[in-house]
């Protein structure tokens, strides 16, 4: 058991990696890091161990998702009369909130690159979400609305992948509804606590989705978790 963010979690070891593995880096993008729109704190600080894991994932797929909204995106304070970043928000159908964001990785923007420290050179597969101006997109496999999805399940059904791994930014938004939604579509989820950072708005945030996550059936690893033979 390790202790991480005051939640007890037991972590799996000696993960052996095979070609039905995935690993889904998300939102390593220049916005969500230092000097980006919405930082997420420490996040530089897991960009070699995730680079670390990239490379150890030779026979599996390696999916990167990118935040990609249009400028008109539903979620910006900005496009809100007398509204700011971080205040509550929530559309009727879950669409956009619970809380509203800094402008961020808007398509086609600087902001929006991956980092350009993080390794993209093994990418099989980019998926982009949040290009709808009305409905936000957490997760990488489900628009918020929790109707449409993004591609990412049939891409993973279509070389037949059982096991995903995720990591990346935030852990309490992005990741969280990635490995959510991965786990009802019957993966074999784990996430990798020592390679994510959260934001912990509103507070507690983290805190509920480690709960969460550990109640419904997500499994704990680290980088050391993973081995190739
Ligand atoms: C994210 C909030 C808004 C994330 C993206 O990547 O976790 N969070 N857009
Ligand atoms: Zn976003």
């Amino acid at each position: 058991m390790v202790n991480f963010y005051g939640v007890e979690l037991k972590t799996e070891k000696n993960i052996v990696l095979n070609k039905y593995d995935a690993l889904l880096v998300i939102d390593m993008q220049n916005d969500f890091l230092p000097g980006g729109s919405m930082p997420v704190e420490g996040g530089d600080s897991i960009i070699k161990d995730i680079n670390d894991v990239i490379e150890i994932f030779v026979d599996g797929i390696v999916v990167h998702s990118q935040d990609w909204h249009p400028p008109n995106h539903l979620s910006f304070a900005s496009n809100h009369p007398n509204k700011n970043p971080g205040d509550e928000f929530n559309s009727k159908d879950g669409a956009i909130g619970p809380i509203l964001w800094p402008d961020h990785c808007v398509e086609n923007t600087y902001g929006a690159r991956f980092h350009k420290k993080v390794n993209t050179k093994m990418i099989n597969k980019i998926i982009q979400k949040g290009m709808n101006p009305e409905i936000d997109s957490y997760s990488a496999f489900l628009e918020n609305d929790k109707k449409t999805e993004t591609g990412l399940r049939e891409y993973l059904n279509s070389f037949n992948i059982k096991r995903i791994f995720i990591c990346g930014l935030a852990l309490d938004y992005c990741c969280y509804n990635t490995a959510m939604d991965g786990v009802n579509f019957n993966f074999e989820t784990f996430f990798m606590i020592d390679l994510t950072k959260g934001i912990d708005e509103p507070p507690g945030n983290i805190t509920n989705s480690l709960k969460k996550m550990s109640t419904n059936g997500i499994k704990f690893a680290t980088k050391n978790s993973l081995k190739i033979w």
